[in-house]
């Protein structure tokens, strides 16, 4: 303590406005209107675009009516397809998740709210856009139509899981799908997307990147750099945040959000930023062609941000009763984004309650089908699918000789242990 006679100092703890038990009134939430926002020319510089960052791109109105220069006035078939790939992943989402609770794997992610993100953008981007997901885009698979077989046999770490049980459940890769390794170390997807569409730049190519991160993981110091790499060589690369409101137990205000928006982090990098409403499949949709046309015109980077709800628990192993009201969810006022394509199409004459609820029965007998091929592959209920040597295996070429003799001595082990 000094003698000064000052006032002492204090820390802002930022706090979510509703605990457990509340009752959630968003009556407050400032509705960005449907079609208002403007829609810059994709070249347009950054400087210019600074309102963009803190408006909302919005384009389904409360009746479904597509509004305003974003909409992406897509095709009845796309418009379909994009509907049916959202349904498949929160059926994919469902059967996974009962099968966690069963004991078939250890761990689980759902994607339930956010599933415009990743279906839209991935709907919005070219195949071999080189994608860089995070846990939750699970949907990017789902649209480019990967075997839904094979990304079970990764959850269930089973004998045709070609990581070999090497990665966490629902850490998926797929190089055919131009879907890089999902990594648990939150935002080291961001250095090396950037990486990626500098390298792309740099030879030439034609390819960009697409990477997405959680607003919580916009803390870490990587998502930094990466902007700095991206705003300095204007790397084609479209920056995904989707801010689903909380980190885990922490919500968003811990990752900065009681000050700014997360699109105006690309105001101080000199970057071009767009936030838009992410339970809106349209919105999300052009917001990436957006960037992506921008990107691929050596325009430069695009952050985007999609707000949107985390609709259930951050992963098998969370609890969100125990830290914010059941009602957030329900009273979300950005809605549901299935419900709200849903009522688009319907609107445009061109879907009905019948055929959406027997898309929802063959969506729900595709999963089911799937997961029984893959379980009887194995899941966690029949111990370890992969010979124990492999562990050893597939980091070098060519394996160096203090592996070789450290496989030997666990063979001499496990021979003298009469395993
Ligand atoms: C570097 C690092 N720090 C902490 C964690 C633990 N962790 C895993 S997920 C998570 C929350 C991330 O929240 P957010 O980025 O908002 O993504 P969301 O889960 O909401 O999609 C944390 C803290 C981690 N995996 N890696
Ligand atoms: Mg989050």
């Amino acid at each position: 303590m000094t003698g000064r006679n000052l006032p002492p100092l204090s820390l802002h703890v930022p706090e979510p406005r509703f605990r457990p038990g509340d009752a959630v009134d968003f009556a407050d939430f400032d509705m960005p209107v449907a079609g208002a926002v403007a829609r810059p020319e994709i070249g347009t510089a950054p400087a210019e675009m600074r309102d963009h960052s803190y408006a909302m791109v919005r384009v389904l109105d409360d009746q479904g009516h597509a509004q305003g220069p974003w909409d992406p006035r897509l095709a009845p078939e796309t418009l379909l397809k994009m509907l049916r790939h959202m349904a498949l992943v929160r059926a994919y989402d469902e059967r996974l998740y009962r099968a966690q609770r069963q004991g078939k794997t250890s761990f689980y992610m759902k994607c339930t709210g956010e599933e415009a993100t990743s279906i839209a953008a991935a709907h919005a981007l070219d195949y071999d856009d080189m994608c860089f997901p995070s846990y939750r885009q699970q949907g990017l698979l789902i649209a480019r139509e990967w075997p839904l077989v094979d990304m079970m046999n990764q959850v269930f770490s089973n004998k045709g899981d070609r990581l070999k049980g090497r990665q966490m459940p629902i850490m998926y890769s797929a190089r055919q799908a131009n879907f890089f390794s999902i990594s648990g170390n939150l935002a080291t997807q961001y250095p090396q997307a950037v990486g990626w569409a500098m390298a792309s730049a740099a030879r030439g190519d034609t390819r960009i990147s697409a990477v997405w991160c959680g607003e919580g993981s916009t803390a870490e110091g990587d998502f930094h750099s990466a902007l700095t790499f991206a705003a300095v060589y204007r790397a084609p690369v479209i920056l995904n945040v989707i801010n689903n409101q909380w980190a885990i137990s922490s919500f968003s205000g811990f990752a900065g959000a009681e000050a700014t928006t997360f699109a105006a982090r690309a105001v101080g990098y000199g970057i071009a930023g767009l936030r838009v409403d992410g339970n809106d499949a349209l919105a999300v949709y052009a917001a990436t062609q957006w960037a992506a046309d921008r990107a691929r015109g050596n325009h430069g980077p695009t952050l985007i941000e999609h707000f949107t709800y985390r609709a259930e628990g951050h992963s098998t192993s969370d609890d969100p009763t125990k830290y914010r009201s059941a009602e957030e969810s329900t009273n979300w006022p950005l809605g549901d984004p299935i419900a709200r394509l849903k009522q688009h199409v319907i609107a445009l004459g061109i879907w009905d309650e019948e055929r959406h609820a027997a898309m929802d029965r063959e969506v729900a007998e595709l999963c089911k089908a799937a997961q029984r091929e893959s379980e009887a592959l194995g899941t966690l209920h029949d111990g370890l699918k992969q010979p124990f040597d492999s562990m050893f295996e597939d980091v070098f070429e060519e394996m160096p000789w203090h592996l070789k003799e450290q496989s030997q001595q666990m063979r001499d082990e496990r021979k003298a242990a009469g395993i």
